[in-house]
């Protein structure tokens, strides 16, 4: 009986060692919680790993060198809202509609089409807890508020017009406008992403963290300005690396919450800024790179970009041309998301991040002018190593076509777009223009297509 007995028992543990090995076997690693951390105007050079320690970023460079680092990330637009709608898209701002900046004035130029998908309707799809913190600025109107975009809990400000300070604000959250005054901006959007955080402990989520910092008004607690100021930096200067050193505490806090509820290694964190510096901000440290926000110059699309996720995810550097239509379909197969129905821009560079090689990078495409697009004004298309640029004209309306001639220029020996090379390689020239062309094309019927 005994013997019996112990066989059976033997067996029996066999065969739940056995479907024990089958599950883990059988069922991969769950999608991960995502948290995307976009930061506003923020340049390259404001990292103090990247600036030879003009700043301090101390969280912001851990989670750098925590992660994958694209050094060549570019965002889809030299300016807010366009770059916005192509994250939240994969598609280029163009066909999404939203190529202005200014809300109330241009509605219909600054509103994602409604047949649009968004990151946010894709991951409510899956099953995720989803959630908006800070700047939207992709549609004024109850039709494109971000709650009908997908964003389950919103804390949000739809454009600039509800923050006349960094101390005296007013969020919309959940419905409600409410008005904080004598709290700082920054730190009331952290620790909301905190909130957040803690509440959906246990289920999947994706936080949208949209930080305005340290876009302008420009304010920050004297104290912490003057520690800048001492050091030699303008008063302008010096208050935009304060409030860049309080968006990094801030982003301190989140990771260690998220470590501390031991959720670090089940979330993918996602760090990037939106455009360039903004040149009316006061001089900043961009490693030399031509132009700035609201320029097709590097200067005004390189940003940075990383990708965290410990324990999946190893550390290193990536020299792929990351763009910001690329973090849809990347994240819609790191987490198992359906596809939108309309045709995506970008490409996924999620086997990348696992390891494997980098995807060929497409031709990329960037324009920007305020109001009606026109194509002759601030266009850059990347090829490879080459770039074509109808260079900026105004950051004002164009009165029309512009007549400065493109130029073209070959970035691994020429960073800072210095030496126009058009004269020397005019077939290069010409095949850039009529890719150009065809992507105006293209991307303008996309964007005047009848809404319903
Ligand atoms: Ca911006």
């Amino acid at each position: 009986m005994m013997r019996a007995l112990r066989w059976f028992s033997s067996v029996c543990l066999l065969a739940c060692a056995a479907l024990l090995a089958a599950s883990a076997w059988a069922e991969p690693a769950p999608p991960p919680n995502v948290i995307l951390i976009l930061a506003d105007d923020l340049a390259l050079g404001d990292l103090a790993s990247l600036n030879h320690g003009r700043t301090r970023t101390p969280h912001l460079d851990r989670l750098i060198a925590s992660g994958v680092w694209f050094d060549r990330a570019t965002s889809a637009s030299a300016v807010c809202a366009p770059a916005r709608a192509a994250l939240l898209t994969g598609r280029y701002p163009h066909r999404t509609g939203v190529v202005s900046l200014t809300m109330r004035t241009e509605p219909a130029l600054t509103r994602l089409h409604r047949d649009e998908t968004t990151l946010a309707d894709l991951f409510t799809a899956r099953g995720y807890r989803t959630g908006l913190v800070g700047k939207w600025h992709v549609g004024l109107g109850d039709e494109w508020h971000p709650r009908r975009r997908g964003f389950a809990e919103v804390a949000c400000f739809v454009g600039d017009e509800n923050i006349k300070s960094y101390d005296d604000f007013s969020l919309e959250i959940d419905g409600a406008l409410r008005r904080f005054e004598g709290r700082y901006l920054t730190d009331e959007l952290s620790d909301r992403a905190i909130e957040f955080v803690r509440r959906h402990r246990a289920a999947p989520f994706f936080l949208h963290l949209a930080h305005y910092a340290p876009h302008r008004p420009l304010g920050a607690p004297a104290d912490l300005v003057k520690t800048y100021t001492d050091r030699g930096f303008p008063e302008n200067t010096a208050t935009v690396y304060a409030m860049v050193e309080i968006l990094d505490r801030g982003i301190g806090a989140l990771l260690a919450t998220l470590d501390e509820l031991r959720l670090r290694e089940r979330t993918l964190v996602i760090f990037a800024s939106d455009n360039g510096p903004d040149p009316l901000a006061g001089p900043r440290f961009n490693h030399e790179r031509r132009g700035a926000k609201y320029d097709v110059f590097e200067g005004g699309i390189r940003v940075p970009l990383v990708f965290s996720w410990p324990g999946t995810f190893t550390p290193g550097r990536s020299e792929f041309p990351a763009h910001f239509t690329d973090l849809l379909p990347t994240l819609a197969d790191l987490c198992e998301l359906s596809r939108p129905k309309l045709p995506l821009d970008g490409v996924s560079f999620a086997a990348h991040l696992r390891g494997a090689p980098a995807p060929p990078a497409p031709l990329r495409f960037w324009q920007w002018n305020r109001a009606v697009p026109n194509y002759t004004h601030n266009l850059a298309v990347r090829d490879g190593d080459w770039k074509f640029v109808r260079p900026p004209v105004t950051r004002n309306k164009p009165a029309g076509d512009s007549t400065v001639a493109p130029a073209l220029y070959h970035l691994p020996t020429d960073p800072n777009e210095a030496t126009d090379l058009a004269v020397r390689h005019p077939d290069r020239l010409a095949r850039l223009q009529a890719a150009a062309d065809a992507w105006a094309a293209s991307v303008e019927a996309d964007r005047t297509r009848r809404q319903k």
